[in-house]
């Protein structure tokens, strides 16, 4: 009998190069793209070869329901290994009771803490989506929207801040059974005590939504909600630098049950074990102390690009940042933010359009431009890179729609790519 092992048939070895050449190809575009553009999408960032081999391995194969040690399916020791310490990593990087580390996303993370808190037809008051809030704490056009009664709070004008005697005030009006705390594009930091106190004062839940600051709480630049909120929610993409999936968070004990339930059977079935085993690799890696210095670089970096950009006469709302968002108004500058945003993405800078708060909700009218500072930091650059990238996006942005655009495009470009060969990624 051949005792020899026999080779695996090519269906397990070849690469997808050798199967696939559309998305092969699509997928080099794609690497090529990211190494030589300047991301600066706030809800992006560069994740590391570590998360990326956690994404592309064969636990992807598995189909597990449930939580460790009370799974449906059979199988499950090692899926066990990596859901434990993605819960254990969670909670120690957050200092919390409980985390849930299944949600595929942070609006199914929203979705969840719904389920658990509230019923159809309750109160929910959110930060306004053109302030900066998020689609899922009840827009119109989403489902929490439907289901759920909203009223949102705003900014003030004049200074793009949350007047929170305002929000009082709202909350004592409208009675909502939850109030949110946290948005896609409000620059700067909740005052979580106040969104307590103002939780208390109606006795309403509070969950804070910290999908794009976690990161810099994991890092210790940014107050922690955890110990004011009922509940937290986050992504781990954004600036926690993971694989695209959410947590669920929160220091009280109590919540657990509820919470566990809501994601599985509640709006999940089986998990994405591959991308929590990611999500584990990068909380663990957000536990190192390198993570520390890259929040706080993230942090001096986006102040960097707020002042530069103010500096050449832009509107930054708010005036500045305390995370790594920027959000600028260009309705001074007579551009929408898709012009910007297409002038910028010539030079090899990507960005988004966003609206801006009192703004057309249309999305063609939008007057934002979103920037944020996660992924080029991630790629090395530190406070002067941004002052150079604050400086070409503003002879962009001064010149847009102007004679002799196409010049500064292409100066742009060369300063993009400059950049891009002296810190270069996934090479
Ligand atoms: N919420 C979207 C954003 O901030 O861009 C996606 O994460």
């Amino acid at each position: 009998m051949d005792t020899a092992a026999t080779k695996a048939p090519s269906f397990f070895l070849d690469p997808l190069s050798s199967r696939d050449a559309l998305i092969a190809d699509a997928l080099d575009g794609e690497k090529r793209r990211q190494q030589s553009h300047i991301e600066l999408i706030a809800s992006e960032n560069l994740v590391s070869r570590a998360v990326l081999d956690a994404l592309g391995h064969e636990i992807s194969n598995k189909t597990l329901e449930g939580y460790p040690g009370h799974r449906f399916h059979g199988g499950a020791d090692y899926a066990d290994i990596v859901e434990n310490a993605a819960i254990d990593r969670a909670k120690s990087l957050f200092n919390c009771a409980y985390a849930n580390a299944q949600p595929h996303s942070g609006t199914q993370a929203n979705q969840a803490v719904f389920f658990a808190t509230i019923g159809p037809g309750d109160r929910i008051l959110s930060l306004d989506l053109a302030a900066g809030g998020h689609l899922s704490h009840g827009a119109n056009s989403n489902l929490s929207g439907r289901w759920f009664e909203t009223y949102h709070y705003t900014v003030v004008d004049e200074t793009g801040l949350i007047d929170y005697d305002s929000v009082e005030r709202q909350a004592l009006k409208v009675k909502p059974k939850l109030l949110i705390a946290g948005g896609s594009a409000y620059p700067r930091t909740f005052d979580f005590p106040r969104m307590r106190a103002i939780a208390d004062e109606v006795n309403a839940i509070l969950l804070v939504d910290m999908a794009h600051f976690a990161g810099l709480v994991a890092a210790g630049v940014h107050p922690s909600p955890l110990p004011w909120a009922d509940v937290v929610t986050c992504t781990t993409t954004k600036t926690l630098r993971g694989p695209r999936g959410g947590l669920i968070l929160t220091k009280d004990l109590t919540w657990a049950n509820k919470l566990q339930k809501a994601i599985f059977p509640g709006i999940q079935g089986s998990l994405h074990t591959q991308v929590i085993a990611a999500k584990a690799v990068c909380l663990g890696e957000a536990l190192q102390p390198e993570f520390k210095e890259y929040g706080a670089r993230v942090k001096a970096n986006a102040k960097k690009l707020a002042h530069t950009l103010q500096r050449r006469g832009i509107r930054v709302i708010s005036g500045g940042t305390d995370t790594h968002l920027v959000l600028l108004d260009l309705s001074p500058q007579k551009l929408t933010g898709q012009q910007a945003q297409q002038t910028l993405g010539l030079a090899h800078i990507t960005s988004n359009s966003n609206p801006v708060p009192f703004g057309s909700p249309r999305p063609a009218e939008w007057t934002g431009l979103r920037l944020g500072s996660s992924a080029a930091t991630t790629r090395g650059f530190s406070e002067n890179e941004f002052e150079l990238i604050g400086q070409t996006i503003a002879d962009l942005i001064n010149n847009a729609g102007g004679p002799r655009i196409d010049k500064h495009i292409s100066s742009a470009r060369e300063t993009v790519t400059q950049l891009c060969e002296r810190f270069p990624i996934y090479t």
